[in-house]
Formats: C-alpha cells, sequence, structure tokens
C-alpha cells in the first residue's frame, strides 16, 4: 500500500504554515524601526573569556564593556515574556510608568494590558519626554517574582552589591534621555536597544525634557568627533555594564523588553 508522506500533501503543508504564522503573530512584539543602529566603540567582550577577577581589575570602577553570551543566554526568560504569556499570565497587573524624561518625575499606573494596547507606540519626535509614559523599574518585586526567578543575571558582581532588578517594555523611539546614578547591568530581551555613555566628569549637552530620538536627531550631529560619546546597540544575548556615575541614555530601536540589575 503507497502511503502519502506528511508533508506531501498541500492542504497538510497550508495549515502547517497557518499555524506558524498564527504562532509568530502571537509571540512576536511589534518591530517599527525609527532610528539607526550607530556605531560601537564600546569593548565587547565574550563571557566565557572575562572572569570576575578581569572584570574587578578593567571595567568594574573604570569603564563599560558588553559582554556576549550566547544565543541561548536567557532563552526561558525571554519566551515567558512573549506577548501572548505577558498579556495571558500579567495582563490584568497594575504596573508603574514614569515620564522618559531626565529626572522621571512623573509617574501613571495602568494594567499592563491597557499599556500593550494603548500606550505602547513608537515614539513621536515632537512629543516631550515628560510627556511619553514608559514602563521601567518601579516593579512590585514580590508580585513579579515568578518572572523575575526565570531570569539569568550575568556571572560578574560588585563586592558587597546585591543587585535590583529593574524590568521594562517600551516602544520603537522611546528611551531614557541622559542621567546618572549607581553602577549595572542592562540587556534587552526582545527588540533592539542602544546606548550612549558619557564619563562623569563629561557632563553631555540635552535638553533633559527631551527624548532620546530628539537628541539623537538635533544634538548629537553636532558633537565634535573627538568628544563623541560611547555607544553601541545591545541585542538579546548581550549584556551592558556601566560603571558608577557614568552618563547615560537609551534608545530602543524596535519594541524592546528589557531588564536592569542596579548594583548600589
Ligand atoms: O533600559 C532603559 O531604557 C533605561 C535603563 C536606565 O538607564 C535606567 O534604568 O537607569
Amino acid at each position: 500500500m503507497q502511503t502519502t508522506p506528511f508533508l506531501a500533501s498541500p492542504f497538510t503543508f497550508l495549515f502547517l504554515l497557518l499555524m506558524l504564522a498564527h504562532c509568530a503573530s502571537q509571540n512576536e512584539w511589534y518591530i517599527d524601526q525609527l532610528a539607526e543602529q550607530g556605531p560601537c566603540n564600546i569593548e565587547v567582550r565574550d563571557s566565557a573569556s572575562l572572569s570576575q577577577r578581569e572584570f574587578i581589575d578593567v571595567y568594574a570602577y573604570t569603564k563599560p564593556v558588553i559582554i556576549s553570551y550566547n544565543d541561548d543566554w536567557n532563552k526561558v526568560f525571554q519566551s515567558e515574556c512573549s506577548k501572548e504569556n505577558m498579556l495571558k499570565k500579567y495582563g490584568e497587573k497594575i504596573i508603574r510608568l514614569s515620564s522618559a524624561n531626565t529626572h522621571s518625575y512623573r509617574k501613571r499606573d495602568v494594567t499592563l494590558q491597557y499599556y500593550v494596547e494603548e500606550l505602547l507606540k513608537p515614539q513621536d519626535l515632537d512629543t516631550l519626554g515628560n510627556e511619553t509614559f514608559y514602563w521601567f523599574g518601579d516593579n512590585n518585586h514580590t508580585e513579579w517574582k515568578e518572572l523575575f526567578d526565570l531570569y539569568k543575571k550575568p556571572h560578574l558582581s560588585l563586592p558587597g552589591k546585591e543587585g535590583m532588578y529593574s524590568f521594562g517594555m517600551a516602544g520603537a523611539g522611546t528611551g531614557v534621555p541622559f542621567h546618572w546614578h549607581g553602577p549595572g547591568f542592562g540587556e534587552v530581551v526582545y527588540g533592539r536597544k542602544r546606548w550612549f555613555l558619557f564619563p562623569p566628569d563629561k557632563m553631555p549637552y540635552f535638553n533633559p525634557d527631551r527624548t532620546t530620538l530628539y537628541w539623537l536627531i538635533n544634538d548629537y550631529q553636532e558633537i565634535h568627533p573627538a568628544e563623541l560619546p560611547l555607544e553601541c546597540t545591545l541585542k538579546p544575548g548581550q549584556v551592558i555594564y556601566f560603571p558608577n556615575r557614568w552618563w547615560h541614555a537609551t534608545l530602543n530601536l524596535d519594541t524592546s523588553i528589557f531588564i536592569s540589575t542596579f548594583l548600589g
């Protein structure tokens, strides 16, 4: 008796294709690109070859570094953060948004579902940072424990520092303008994020109420080539480390989901 191979039936094949397309559309966050990836002039180190000793001696108190993990790094956490899963499991949770300006003083509480459906949009260039609401940090660590427990944190640490997570999600072209605080790590789970950094003694010129996108389009172009920031675009599987008091600004090139670990 002759049997028809499973994929040989055009109907089965079409059905599988439709199923795949459906799954992809359920799981993917939007991709809208408003800015370029830019250069990468920060040292990139392979995680396997960067020891804790070398991290402390060379980078921890001195300069930023990007640590590259393999492609499977945080895959479990990433799949927990799929759009379908986030909405199904956490859609009803109240999240606290912060205005995307340097001092982030305005706050707004909404459900995650409302944020994703109504506010998670590409950045409008003319909208001020203090009028753009962005989910980054202000997480209730008890409520989000189940999700945070799936996150594999970087293998490096600072002596005596515990690490506090700051999790968020934001639209293409959004970001936090220049500010500084204690040292930490930053990582994207979905999307790409462009980071700009200046050392503590080189305060960049920027308007604290304008978005990073506005700064990139208007002010960045005016910077003398010798004074340009350290910068790089991170994709999933890469982690940036920024030392204490370094000025930094971020720009999400795509809709991004991200997590930082603050070390003080
Ligand atoms: O990931 C971001 O967009 C902002 C990260 C940051 O700069 C911060 O939380 O201080």
